[in-house]
C-alpha cells in the first residue's frame, strides 16, 4: 500500500441526513470499498427510519435532534475519531457519484489544494437536476463573492472534501443553509488553496427534495445564503 492509499484510509464521509429513508441504504452501497475508514450519518431528527436504513448499510449514525445542514455536519465532526484526517460532504438522495469523492479527496493528499469543491455546474448536470433558481442563486452569490474576495466560484455545492485540521481552523458556525458558503467565504479569507473539481449530478434516486423542490425552503436558503456573504463583509478575520 503506498503512502496515499495508506492516508485516504483516513478520510471519513459525512452524510447530512433528514427523512432520507428510502435512498439512504442504496447512496451507502454506492461508496466504493476502502476509499473511507468509515461513513457518517448525521440524522437531523427524521420522523423516518433514516437511522435505522444507514445502521444497517454499514454506517455510524449520529443523532442530531436540531434541524439543519449546518448542525448535522458540525454533529458529525464533533463526533469523527481522532485518527481521522479528512472528510469529504455528501448529499443523502444519490444525486452525487460517491466514486468521485477519489477525485476530490487526491489534490488534498497530493499537497495541492486545501478545499476541494465539486462543481456541479462545471460538471454534467442531468435535466432537471440543477434548476433555474439554483442556478440564479448560485450565479449570484458567486458574483458578489468574486467582487468582494477576487476568487470565482462556480457553484456552492455540498459534495466537497477537506483536511480535519483546515476545518477546525474555519471554526464552521453556520447551522442550516449557510454552511457551504460560509466554508467557502473562510477558505478565501484563510488564503487556503480553494479548487474546484466538476462532478456529475443526477436527480435524487427517492424521497423528496427539501431545498430545490420546496419554494419556502428555497427562498430561506437564498436569503440566509446572500446574508452570509453581505455579512462577511462586515466581519473581521477570526
Ligand atoms: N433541508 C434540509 N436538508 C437536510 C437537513 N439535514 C440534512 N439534510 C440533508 O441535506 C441534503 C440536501 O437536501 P435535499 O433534500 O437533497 O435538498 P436539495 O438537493 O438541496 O434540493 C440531503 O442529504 C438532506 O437529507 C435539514 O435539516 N434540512
Ligand atoms: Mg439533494
Amino acid at each position: 500500500m503506498d503512502r496515499i492509499e495508506q492516508k485516504r484510509q483516513q478520510a471519513a464521509l459525512i452524510i447530512p441526513a433528514l427523512n432520507e429513508a428510502p435512498v439512504i441504504a442504496r447512496t451507502l452501497a454506492t461508496v466504493p470499498p476502502g476509499l473511507f475508514a468509515l461513513a457518517i450519518v448525521a440524522d437531523n431528527g427524521s420522523t423516518d427510519d433514516t437511522s435505522g436504513e444507514a445502521r444497517r448499510a454499514g454506517a455510524t449514525v449520529v443523532r442530531v435532534p436540531e434541524r439543519g445542514y449546518g448542525a448535522a455536519c458540525l454533529a458529525a465532526i464533533a463526533a469523527l475519531p481522532p485518527a481521522i484526517d479528512a472528510v469529504v460532504f455528501m448529499q443523502a438522495d444519490a444525486s452525487e457519484d460517491p466514486a468521485e469523492a477519489a477525485a476530490l479527496l487526491a489534490p488534498l493528499y497530493d499537497g495541492r489544494a486545501d478545499l476541494v469543491l465539486g462543481s456541479r455546474v462545471l460538471g454534467n448536470a442531468a435535466p432537471g437536476a440543477l434548476l433555474p433558481h439554483q442556478r440564479f442563486g448560485n450565479w449570484l452569490a458567486t458574483t458578489l463573492i468574486s467582487l468582494l474576495y477576487g476568487h470565482r466560484y462556480t457553484d456552492l455545492g455540498p459534495f466537497r472534501a477537506i483536511r480535519v485540521e483546515t476545518l477546525r481552523r474555519l471554526h464552521m458556525q453556520d447551522r442550516n443553509y449557510g454552511w457551504t458558503v460560509e466554508m467557502q467565504i473562510k477558505a478565501l479569507r484563510q488564503g487556503l488553496r480553494v479548487l474546484e473539481l466538476p462532478v456529475p449530478y443526477g436527480l435524487r434516486a427517492a424521497g423528496e427534495n427539501k431545498v430545490s423542490g420546496n419554494l419556502g425552503a428555497s427562498i430561506r436558503a437564498g436569503v440566509k445564503i446572500l446574508s452570509v456573504v453581505a455579512r462577511s463583509a462586515f466581519t473581521p478575520l477570526h
